[in-house]
């Protein structure tokens, strides 16, 4: 198997009384609808159910319906009693329901795509051997903008990008439609993603002319019937870029009036347009304070152009200045004093973390700190720092850590969940985003578990509160089928792996230590970089006294950005959380921890450790050996044992680095490492993918 079909994999169903069960259902599928939402709720049933049942299903024939398939106004005039339960919008409902006395199942919603998601909620039923019996399943999306930000360059070379190159062929779209479009809007919507961001955030403004807008709507149109919107990332200064005029400048009337004429170009052509999504001010990119404006300013003329149009802006929140005394803190200072000045149609999009999706980070402060502004998540699916797609990282842990992280903003229970989706504040747009890891390798994200991601973050954006164990359960199953002895192995493989790599890369606290440009490997020692908050030394401060960044009340006060129940977690070196340590202390290297070991000592454990947990991994997938098929197999053997080798490199290389300033032996267990610190720092990487 070459791990095409991803989740949407189906096979037949092997449990007879499952089989009965759910042939008896599906013995005559009626679709009551017919616009292509309906016809793709059609394919998606006629792609399943046979295969899966081993018989053919009567879909649309005279017979009686088993099963009933249509918007509540539809299934409303076919049935005895009204179906009642409250979704919205794009919630679904799967229930019993009675025609002159005989039972049907049905699947029903407000719209047509609520009753698709209700489709592939009921496939995800069947593929995960679960009894249809047990009804009605009522279910309602949590977050509204479920988004995916492909940081996709025109030219198809994926920016942080490592599973090939874009899946977007510009050369030949509009007239060739891949069907590989259809394939990802499938798999977007059976996890309920409604929305696509095409294009990179460092933008190129040939987004928006004639030509590609003209292939932009091609996509949309596949899009569609999916449910699925497409956004743009716009690039600030295009007016000047593509527009031929001298300023960018938010206030100006021209400018003003260039924006506005281009919306209306592209609502011309894609009614359904989502908006934009920009990066302004950042890591070079152009923005409206290069006009002695704010992100407010710049966010409200893009706003006022798309509104008319019921579309929005979500403005990125991930800005840092070489001046600023500590990265950390950049985001909060610079968007705090501008919450209540954007439009309504606006989002501001912020990281999980305050510095760059690294293993492991504290929530950002923002989080609750902007209660007039909805805020919207970003997550990265790519595994920039996460050993990018040659290790096995289940994220949802991650994603769920931050998603329950308490702000306490409004007093204990306002968890970061509360402000995404809207509820605490009471907001009327919500939203998450996920930079996406899909390119056009076959299996779509390179990794065969990558897809655990993608996966996980559209199941969690529909419904936070779903855990990270029941999400990779049911991606288990669909991906791999339902062999009772699969389950256990592959689920203890997914959830270990996130604190695996926290622990083989940056343990304790530890953050941005990875090499320079590509972020790949490890290379604390770095500090060669034009700024200083790019070099890793900046992060981790060794010296001979100890380790970590001290950003307590004693050093650059970054702590004080989060409520006070927050800060007392994690203000005292002696009671703050092993996890966190090093984000919020220097910390002397004979510090003793929780544990009992002092601080050299639990940071060659944890190094240790995280190496051990990729080798029990790898073990754990040999045992495996002939309950997957072979070609999956081999990719993921093979992937493990990179892996495996790269969780020693980063151990050793960070472990030598440090213990120049510890000036500590290793234990005595420890398993000396290979080479010297000199080999590791002289490694060069002329393959490693870079931005
Ligand atoms: C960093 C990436 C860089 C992105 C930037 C961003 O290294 O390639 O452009 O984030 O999010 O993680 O804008």
């Amino acid at each position: 198997e070459d791990g095409y079909e991803l989740w949407l994999r189906y096979r037949p169903v092997n449990d007879p009384a499952l089989l009965k069960e759910y042939k008896k259902i599906t013995s005559a599928v009626r679709i009551l609808g017919n616009t292509p939402t309906d016809t793709a709720i059609r394919n998606e049933m006629l792609a399943a159910l046979p295969t899966m049942l081993q018989t053919n299903i009567p879909v649309n024939t005279p017979a009686a319906p088993s099963l009933l398939i249509g918007t509540l106004d539809q299934i409303n005039r076919q049935i005895d009693l009204p179906v009642i339960h409250n979704t919205n919008d794009e919630g679904f409902i799967i229930s019993n329901a009675t025609i002159k006395g005989r039972k049907v199942t049905i699947i029903t919603g407000k719209t047509p795509i609520g009753v698709l998601y209700g489709t592939f909620q009921f496939i995800r039923m069947l593929q995960t051997n679960q009894s249809v019996t047990d009804l009605p399943v009522v279910s309602s999306p949590k977050v509204q903008l479920r988004l995916l930000n492909h940081w996709d360059n025109l030219t198809r070379y994926v920016e942080r990008g490592y599973a090939g190159i874009s899946i977007w062929n510009w050369h030949l779209l509009p007239a060739f439609l891949d069907p590989r479009y259809t394939d990802y809007a499938r798999l977007n919507a059976s996890v309920g993603i409604n929305g696509v961001v095409l294009n990179n955030v460092n933008a190129n403004a040939d987004i928006l002319t004639a030509p590609y807008l003209e292939k932009v709507a091609a996509l949309a149109k596949v899009f569609r019937p999916y449910g699925i919107k497409v956004y743009l990332s716009a690039r600030f200064s295009a007016p000047i870029e593509i527009g031929h005029l001298s300023t960018a400048d938010p206030l100006n009337d021209s400018v003003k009036l260039w924006w506005k004429n281009k919306a209306n170009e592209i609502y011309s052509q894609i009614p359904d347009f989502g908006g934009f999504l920009v990066k302004a001010n950042s890591e070079g990119q152009p923005g409206p304070q290069a006009y002695g404006r704010n992100h407010a300013d710049g966010a409200n003329l893009l706003a006022d152009a798309v509104a008319p149009h019921n579309g929005i802006v979500i403005w990125r929140a991930f800005v840092y200045d070489p001046e600023a005394n500590d990265r950390f803190k950049q985001a909060y200072d610079e968007f705090k004093p501008l919450d209540g000045r954007f439009h309504s149609n606006v989002l501001v999009q912020v990281k999980n973390g305050p510095i760059d999706f690294q293993p492991r980070e504290p929530f950002s402060p923002l989080f609750g700190a902007m209660p007039n502004t909805p805020l919207m998540l970003e997550v990265q699916l790519t595994q920039e720092y996460l050993g990018q797609a040659s290790h096995l990282v289940y994220e949802a842990p991650l994603f769920k850590e931050v998603l329950d992280a308490d702000t306490y903003a409004k007093g204990k229970n306002s968890q970061i969940s509360k402000i995404i989706d809207g509820s605490l504040y009471d907001h009327k747009i919500s939203g998450i985003a996920a930079v996406s890891n899909i390119g056009n390798e076959q299996n779509w994200t390179m990794h065969p578990f990558a897809a655990a991601n993608w996966y996980a973050i559209g199941r969690l954006s529909w419904d936070h509160s779903l855990s990270s164990e029941s999400i990779a359960s049911s991606w288990i199953k669909q991906t791999f089928g339902n062999d009772k002895d699969i389950q256990t192995p592959i689920l203890n493989m997914m959830m270990s792996s996130r604190e695996a790599v926290v622990n083989y890369m940056t343990p304790l606290g530890l953050h941005h230590l990875m090499g320079n440009g590509h972020h790949y490997g490890p290379a604390p020692w770095s500090n060669n970089l034009p700024r200083e908050d790019w070099n890793p030394v900046y992060y981790h401060r060794a010296d001979k006294f100890g380790l970590g960044f001290n950003r307590t009340s004693t050093g650059t006060n970054a702590l004080v950005q989060y409520q006070p129940a927050v800060q007392q977690q994690w203000a005292d070196s002696n009671t703050c959380s092993d996890q966190y340590l090093l984000w919020f202390h220097h910390v002397s290297w004979s510090h003793r921890l929780s544990s009992g070991l002092n601080l050299w000592e639990t940071l060659c454990k944890k190094y240790t450790d995280g190496v051990s947990a990729v080798k029990d991994m790898q073990q754990t997938w040999q045992s495996l050996k002939e309950k997957i098929d072979g070609e999956r197999f081999e990719r993921v053997a093979m992937l493990l044992a990179i892996q495996h080798t790269e969780a020693q490199w980063w151990r050793n290389a960070c472990l030598l680095y440090f213990q120049t300033f510890s000036g500590q032996p290793f234990p005595s267990n420890f398993e000396k490492p290979d080479h010297t610190l000199e080999y590791y720092q002289q490694l060069k990487f002329r393959y490693a993918p870079g931005n």
